[in-house]
């Protein structure tokens, strides 16, 4: 039974009054949200049991995902429109006196992601549990989430992200079901029952992980929606986390050590301290997911020759690759395995996702350090590694140069992608062109040695958060038009297309671009401080990501200086345009943090400029997050996806900005290659800059342009800095792009073309919308739905499982 108005009322009030003592006159926003948030929880729980029980009930193969990082924006609304029950809560809100948006703003959007890897982990979570897969999500519930930017002068501040300030409406710490995580240590070899050398581990630390779930919800307004947990492990609460005896010692850092391994999300650069944290922390969710695993197997199992066929466990990245070793450990050790049967369990269960190609980014850890925390781990490594190499040799006999690029420990480093490859049945890249660079650049020589290994799994986007939730003018817009079937099989948008050239469908996707624009404008004004003029009628060009080299936001930079100038000579010779960014870097990386410097700079310049400021405007948002996807993306006209050909292993923004109605401005790379495909040439004007496969035969280029040339001549003459460091960081840029390794200068020329097209194309409203709609009708294969559907057809071979409607009956009666 669903909640009516007045249940939810009087639930909120009964909640207040109960848990804080007030009453609902007296409490604030936020504790109407708590409570609000409280009385949904009521309801998801029936089904986050119902599903549980129903998955026990089939014994259903189950698919574990271990990931580092979520990034799952706030639950309220999501949760609310996945189980249908928005209308509803509206009307108590309205009997209570609250405003909806003010009570949504209260809930802290969680940072425990970086950016990518992290938002796909949790559109994957939503698919999974709308089409009722049996699965479930490891993570870690770091007190810290990425840190919180500021931008004081143009510099990033980072602050501490707390979004656990206040107690957290959505999670169940789960106190019975903790794990013992164990460190360091000294072992010695025993043998096994079935005669291998196995090893005990003695003096070691033991570490209390605390699991808190999260109920994922899945869409279905039936009421019988599937609920999927999210169980994330902390140290943090666990008095015997504390060493006391190092405490009165005087060791007062040491003491607390296992207290804080979740308390914060590491970036990619980690200086020492970091280091041993990460590690600690990447064991963390292996050794207590996975006894987590075993756990619930052998609640209906005695022994171990089902696991292979009902656990399938998905590794997001590198970063959870310990549990190749440790699931050896486990099986041989503590279930009575033998090496080789452990070996080939672990093969049939785990797989892995690489998300990058550049090597620079591919993780390794220092053997020292990882015998010394992990000693067993370690030791299982080198074995797995011995004769795996040992059947390289004999495979291919002599071929010292492949032994060695195959190694798992090599050059005093323990090199996780290749134990990540060694230890599973699949690899998948996240793209068709990335997939073909981790096959014949990246890892060439796994691919010789496996070549059915390697899959290509395209990353996706739920288009349930993105369009249906981000999105409700729009999504209203599609549904009017083609029904709502898009909502659970997206493959229905390609029925758009037939009204990309219908004058009120065209007229009616301006009047909303409109309203999300305006939309835009007010909600940013508070984020945004140098955002002075955004008028709803400019031309939104938009770059937000992270802030990297490789993904060339120097490169917009440099041609916004560009637009400038152009300006400058001739006010009449561009349209309107406002530009904006946003986006995080990691705390010690420099340059990044030079451009973001710089970007705010030329913001500055422009607005201070009274002939220009009018036509020309830069903003940079801060703190970039989920809620501000939301917020920016409806607005967007242009989508910048600029990175240099063969760097951006997928890249997902993209993909929502195109369901939202924007064109892509795009290179040839990740998955803009698939996208330009299904969207076809004739609807994909805005393609620029080098291809892949030219890349490297591409000499350094002379600037002759001298468009470009003054552009470039003002990051170092002084005109864009507003003292001697900025001018010292600018012209430090101006140094990157001597050696140019990420194409800048080279690609800026055909980027000034190419938003010569944008210019001409916006001038044309109409025919601009007929671009749009074409390009929402083609993201049908770019929902995450459809990207789960390739894991479990390629990877997993899950069975959909929806909630048994005697066990949902049982539990809903009490
Ligand atoms: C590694 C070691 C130590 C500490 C941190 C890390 C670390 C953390 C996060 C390394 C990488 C990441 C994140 C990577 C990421 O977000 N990659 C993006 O993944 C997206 C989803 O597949 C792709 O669309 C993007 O192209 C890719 O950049």
């Amino acid at each position: 039974m669903h909640t009516d108005i007045d249940r939810i009322v009087h639930k909120v009030g009964e909640y207040l009054l109960s848990n804080i003592g007030r009453s609902l006159h007296e409490a604030t926003d936020e504790e109407v949200y708590r409570a609000l948030a409280h009385t949904l929880r009521d309801e998801i729980m029936v089904n986050y049991l119902a599903t549980e029980r129903t998955f026990e009930k089939h014994d259903a193969r189950r698919l574990y995902y271990l990931s580092m990082e979520y990034l799952p924006g706030r639950f309220l609304l999501n949760n609310l429109n996945n189980i249908a029950q928005l209308d509803v809560v509206k009307g108590a809100l309205q009997k209570m006196n609250r405003k909806l948006d003010s009570i949504i703003l209260q809930e802290n959007d969680p940072g425990i992601g970086s950016g990518g890897l992290g938002r796909l982990a949790s559109c994957l979570m939503d698919s999974l549990a709308t089409l009722h897969y049996p699965a479930m999500g490891y993570g870690l519930r770091y007190q810290y989430g990425t840190f919180e930017q500021q931008i004081v002068a143009g510099r990033q501040i980072e602050a501490p992200d707390c979004w656990l300030m206040h107690e957290n409406p959505w999670e169940i710490r789960q106190e019975l079901e903790r794990a013992t995580v164990k460190y360091h240590g000294h072992t010695k070899v025993i043998k096994s029952f079935q005669g291998d050398p196995v090893e005990t581990l003695h003096d070691h630390e033991e570490v209390w992980a605390m699991p808190y779930d999260i109920p994922i919800v899945g869409y279905d307004p039936s009421s019988k929606f599937t609920c999927l947990p999210l169980r994330l492990w902390s140290t943090k609460e666990s008095p015997r986390n504390f060493q006391l005896q190092r405490y009165n010692a005087g060791k007062i850092d040491q003491a607390a050590e296992n207290m804080i391994i979740s308390d914060v999300l590491y970036p990619n650069e980690l200086n020492e301290t970091g280091k041993r944290i990460r590690l600690k922390q990447e064991f963390l969710l292996v050794s207590a997911s996975l006894q987590d695993i075993i756990r619930r197997y052998l609640l209906s199992h005695d022994t171990f020759n089902d696991f292979s066929d009902k656990v399938r466990i998905q590794i997001n990245d590198t970063h959870p690759a310990l549990l190749i070793a440790e699931l050896i450990r486990c099986l041989t050790k503590d279930h009575n395995t033998p090496w080789k049967r452990a070996l080939e369990i672990t093969q049939n269960v785990t797989s892995y996702t690489n998300h990058t190609v550049m090597k620079e980014a591919l993780e390794e850890w220092d053997n020292g350090l990882m015998k010394q925390l992990l000693p067993r781990q370690f030791r299982v490594i080198e074995q797995l590694n011995h004769e795996f190499l040992e059947n390289v040799r004999s495979r291919y006999p002599g071929d010292h140069d492949l032994v060695r690029d195959v190694s798992i420990i090599e050059h005093g480093h323990v090199h996780m992608a290749n134990l990540s490859i060694v230890g599973s049945h699949k690899v998948n890249g996240v793209s068709n062109l990335h997939t073909e660079i981790l096959k014949n650049s990246a890892f060439k020589d796994f691919y010789k040695l496996f070549p059915d290994k390697f899959v290509n799994i395209t990353n996706g986007v739920t288009h349930r958060l993105w369009l249906l939730h981000t999105n409700p003018l729009l999504a209203e817009f599609v549904t009017k038009r083609i029904g709502n079937g898009w909502i659970t099989d997206f493959r229905q948008i390609e029925k758009l297309a037939a009204f990309s050239k219908d004058p009120e469908s065209q007229a009616d996707f301006w009047a909303i671009r409109k309203k999300n624009k305006e939309r835009f404008i007010r909600g940013i004004k508070q984020f945004c401080k140098n955002t002075l003029f955004i008028e709803s009628d400019a031309l939104f060009d938009v770059q937000i990501k992270r802030i990297h080299e490789y993904k060339r936001q120097l490169m917009n930079a440099l041609h916004i200086l560009m637009l400038y100038f152009d300006l400058s000579e001739n006010p009449g010779s561009r349209i309107k345009r406002s530009c904006i960014f946003a986006g995080k870097t990691a705390a010690g990386y420099e340059t990044a943090k030079n451009i973001i410097r710089l970007i705010f700079a030329i913001g500055k310049k422009i607005s201070l400029d009274p002939n220009i400021r009018h036509l020309l405007q830069v903003s940079y948002v801060e703190n970039y997050n989920v809620s501000k996807a939301q917020l920016i993306i409806p607005a967007a006209d242009i989508s910048e996806q600029i990175s240099t050909a063969g760097t951006e292993a997928s890249g997902t923004s993209v993909m929502k900005f195109a369901m939202n109605g924007a064109l892509t401005v795009g290179t040839h790379d990740g998955a803009n290659v698939e996208i330009s495909e299904a969207v076809t040439d004739a609807w994909w004007p805005f393609r620029f800059g080098l291809r892949t496969e030219e890349i490297a035969t591409k000499p350094f280029t002379h600037i002759d342009n001298p468009k470009i040339r003054r552009a470039l001549d003002s990051l170092r003459d002084g005109s864009l800095a507003s003292n001697e460091e900025e001018h010292f960081a600018f012209c430090g840029l101006y140094n990157t792009l001597l050696h140019d390794s990420y194409y800048v200068l080279h690609d800026l020329q055909s980027f000034y073309e190419v938003q010569l097209k944008v210019e001409e194309l916006f001038k044309n409203p109409m025919l601009w919308a007929t671009y749009a709609i074409h390009n929402m009708a083609s993201m049908g294969s770019f929902s995450t739905d459809v990207c789960i559907k390739n894991y479990s057809d390629l990877i997993w071979n899950l069975t959909p499982c929806p909630i048994d409607n005697t066990i949902l009956e049982k539990l809903r009666q009490g």
